[in-house]
């Protein structure tokens, strides 16, 4: 009887110990993470000129949220970005659509890189055509560009700019919080949301790492279009290809 117990016991432990280890969060070739809970101020030092012309070093203050991987790639919050105490962990990055309010990445998370996976959780708070939740573009003016609506469609679509296809029927709800990943390799780009892939991987014309260097990375933006009222949280890059098993892991911590 008492060794049944154990017997159960044991099971039960291995059942948790499971189950743990299936919502793990992928911690191999993370590149950079954004919890977004607290808002930091740091001081840069900044070359630029004078009113003779003359290059100078002046001191500018940011505000950052910073990375939380090993890496060390905090991001500058611009304009009127803040921060939201209604995060899907803690809080998140507040966005609220005014000009130039945006989050600047540091370029070097998708340089070099052969593939990655992008995983983020977005909160829209209208629809606008062209909102762009992320965007980097080379010195050579190629462009990746990721946003949801395109040309007043009333569902959802994702789109990385030299792609072959890049409309796609999938609902989002304005004011709820979604979770999308984006995996990238030397040719394609696959679409998740909330756990589900959509639709087949498409063929990139540029692969990625023609990229470098890039020549800026934002959150929330991409020249010429609407600056985007949303929340953004849990921000990851990794620079490789993440399984779908991992990806919904991304996605069981957040619910
Ligand atoms: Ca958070």
């Amino acid at each position: 009887m008492k060794l049944k117990v154990v017997g159960i016991f044991t099971l039960l432990a291995l059942l948790v110990a499971s189950a743990v280890c299936l919502a793990e969060v992928p911690t191999e070739g993370l590149v950079v993470y954004y919890p977004f809970d607290e808002i930091a101020e740091r001081t840069v030092e900044k070359v630029q000129e004078d009113d003779d012309g003359e290059e100078v070093v002046v001191e500018v203050q940011q505000r950052i949220f910073a990375d939380a991987s090993p890496n060390g790639y905090d991001g500058v919050l611009n304009g009127t970005a803040g921060m939201t105490t209604e995060g899907v962990v803690g809080n998140a990055l507040a966005l609220d659509g005014e000009k130039d309010t945006l989050f600047i990445l540091p370029v070097e998370i998708f340089e070099n890189k052969d593939q990655v996976t992008i995983s983020l959780w977005l909160k829209y708070y209208n629809y606008q055509d062209y909102q762009t939740f992320l965007h980097f573009t080379s010195e050579e003016k190629i462009i990746y560009y990721f946003s949801w609506l395109i040309m007043g469609r009333s569902y959802g679509s994702l789109r990385g700019v030299y792609s072959d296809v890049d409309q796609m029927a999938a609902d989002i709800e304005v004011e709820e919080w979604t979770h999308l990943a984006v995996t990238i390799t030397a040719d394609e780009v696959t679409y998740f949301m909330n756990g589900v892939q959509l639709g087949s991987p498409y063929s990139i014309q540029k692969p990625l790492a023609d990229l470098t260097p890039i020549r800026f990375a934002y959150v929330g933006y991409y020249a010429g279009r609407p600056f985007m009222e949303c929340d953004i949280d849990e921000f990851r890059v990794y620079d490789r290809v993440l399984s779908l098993e991992e990806i919904q892991a991304l996605l069981e911590q957040g619910q």
